[in-house]
């Protein structure tokens, strides 16, 4: 959630999700699982957090540097699907987070 609105994790069916997040703002994470427990991490950014199910965990995030970084669930006792649970992070400015959320309309 950024400026109180919620952030979209951009996918398609079978494809790797896409979280775009501005540089610079506090960006706040709900965090939870529908299934076991899974992990939240994106080792360039400095996040790692676990996901279980029936909580909500919370995460704040201000990013302070531009480009795209890569996330993985790093809870490998999971299950199946394990090595599959990947996603990418795009960091961009503030003018390209805004026409971002404008090409969603
Ligand atoms: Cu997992």
């Amino acid at each position: 959630m950024v400026d109180g609105k919620k952030t979209p994790l951009a996918s398609a069916p079978g494809d790797s999700g896409i979280l775009f997040i501005p540089e610079g703002k506090v960006v706040h994470f709900s965090l939870t699982s529908a299934d076991t427990t899974h992990g939240f991490w994106v080792p360039d950014l400095l996040i790692n957090s676990a996901m279980d199910p029936g909580t909500t965990g919370h995460l704040d995030l201000t990013a302070s540097k531009l480009g795209t970084f890569i996330g993985h669930c790093n809870v490998s006792s999971c299950g199946r699907g394990h090595a599959g649970m990947s996603f990418t992070v795009k960091v961009v400015n503030q003018d390209d987070y805004l026409k971002y959320l404008s090409s969603l309309k």
